[in-house]
């Protein structure tokens, strides 16, 4: 008789705001058990115990990697703090999802993925737009050959909504646009039109007040061929408000797909238009309009399981998100610069040594 598969064993470290997203898609996922939560504050790390139920909340981490016995942690604090985190995680050998962005800049993420390899521990980061539901049938239409060879592709995420009010320490850092959501949309152009060898970024500062840029847009050449032009904007008065949607268009020899306001994907395949509802389903801990992003939570924690179960890379590994992270780095170079960048020439990054290094 097969053992039973017992729940892995898990940790919540940041029980902040976007932590509670985390904690129920882990409470509806019966392969993992939350068994522990850690947060500076107290009673954060209490309120998020009690939203897994059962679990010891902690506010010394040392405390709790010694305390408690852990298949894995899952890191939701601000990239300023992820580098000391991961130093204690990888003094265990402990598997960790880190939230994005990996880090403040390209050297420390590196340091981080490479730490993380040299303790034999998996990382994944949580990057999750590419698991958004709505873009990954995007990605399933383009890949099954449906619009022919991709040509160029438009990937927008604007909004005006008030993200400052759940996330204050947005208006004062430096890095703003380009690394707190420019890293999920280079991951999805990324996703659907694969590596760039390409990139030229601008960025304004519109919003008086705070520190960083909030306008971003990036023209990137994919080693496909393609031509994809990334944007974001946190200043954008639109008639039609759709926070947190992402906006998509591809293009390619033999048609094109869209991906318009409320989920709605238009496909034209030769000469054929189809009309497709992709919205995400609304889980029943989850509330509009962060419902999209919230089933995504759910689908890369269900994706950290399965890798932990078949000892496979997760597909947002760390060696992968340091391609996405390189473009983030190369975009405020260009935005310096004013130039082109090479992100190949402009920066070296480890490569996954693979499953057997
Ligand atoms: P937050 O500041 O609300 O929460 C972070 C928490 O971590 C705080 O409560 C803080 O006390 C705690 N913390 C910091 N250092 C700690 C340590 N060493 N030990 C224990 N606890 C510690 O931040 P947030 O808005 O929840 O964002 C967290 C991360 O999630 C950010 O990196 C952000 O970019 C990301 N985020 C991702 C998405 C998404 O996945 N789409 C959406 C929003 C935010
Ligand atoms: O999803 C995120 O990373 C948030 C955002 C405001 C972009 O939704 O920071």
């Amino acid at each position: 008789m097969t053992e039973p598969t017992l729940p892995k064993r898990g940790a919540v470290i940041g029980c902040g705001f976007f932590a509670v997203n985390h904690l129920a898609a882990w409470r509806g996922l019966p392969a993992a058990k939350i068994v522990a939560t850690c947060d500076l504050d107290r009673e954060r790390a209490e309120a998020g115990a009690a939203l897994v139920g059962g679990a010891t909340a902690y506010t010394d981490l040392a405390e709790m990697l010694d305390a408690e016995r852990l298949d894995f942690v899952d890191i939701v604090t601000t990239m300023e703090t992820h580098e000391a985190i991961i130093e204690q995680c990888a003094d265990k050998a402990l598997p960790a999802v880190l939230q994005k962005p990996l880090a403040p800049d390209l050297q420390t993420a590196v340091r981080i993925v490479e730490r993380m390899d040299r303790a034999g521990a998996p990382l994944m980061i949580h990057e999750n737009f590419r698991f958004q539901r709505p873009i990954r049938e995007v990605q399933r239409t383009v890949a099954r050959g449906a619009i022919g060879r991709p040509t160029h592709a438009d990937i927008q995420f604007r909004t005006n909504h008030d993200i400052y009010a759940k996330q204050p320490y947005l208006a004062e850092t430096e890095r703003l646009i380009i690394s707190d959501v420019g890293v999920h949309v280079l991951d999805v152009a990324r996703f659907l039109l694969g590596e760039a060898t390409s990139l030229f970024c601008r960025a304004a500062s519109i919003r008086p007040g705070i520190r960083g840029e909030d306008m971003m847009t990036a023209v990137l050449g994919h080693e496909n061929g393609a031509t994809s032009i990334v944007a974001a904007s946190y200043e954008s008065k639109l008639a039609n408000e759709i926070f947190p949607q992402t906006l998509i268009r591809v293009e390619g020899t033999q048609g094109s797909v869209e991906l318009c306001p409320d989920y709605q994907m238009v496909v034209r395949s030769g000469d054929e238009v189809s009309h497709h509802d992709v919205s995400p389903i609304l889980l029943d801990w989850a509330e509009k309009p962060w419902h999209g992003i919230q089933e995504s939570v759910f689908r890369v924690n269900e994706h950290w399981l399965r890798c932990l179960a078949e000892k496979m890379a997760p597909e947002t590994s760390g060696f992968d998100n340091l391609k996405t992270f390189r473009l983030v780095e190369a975009a405020y170079r260009s935005v310096e610069s004013g130039d082109a960048v090479d992100p190949y020439a402009f920066a070296a990054i480890p490569e996954d040594p693979g499953p057997n290094s």
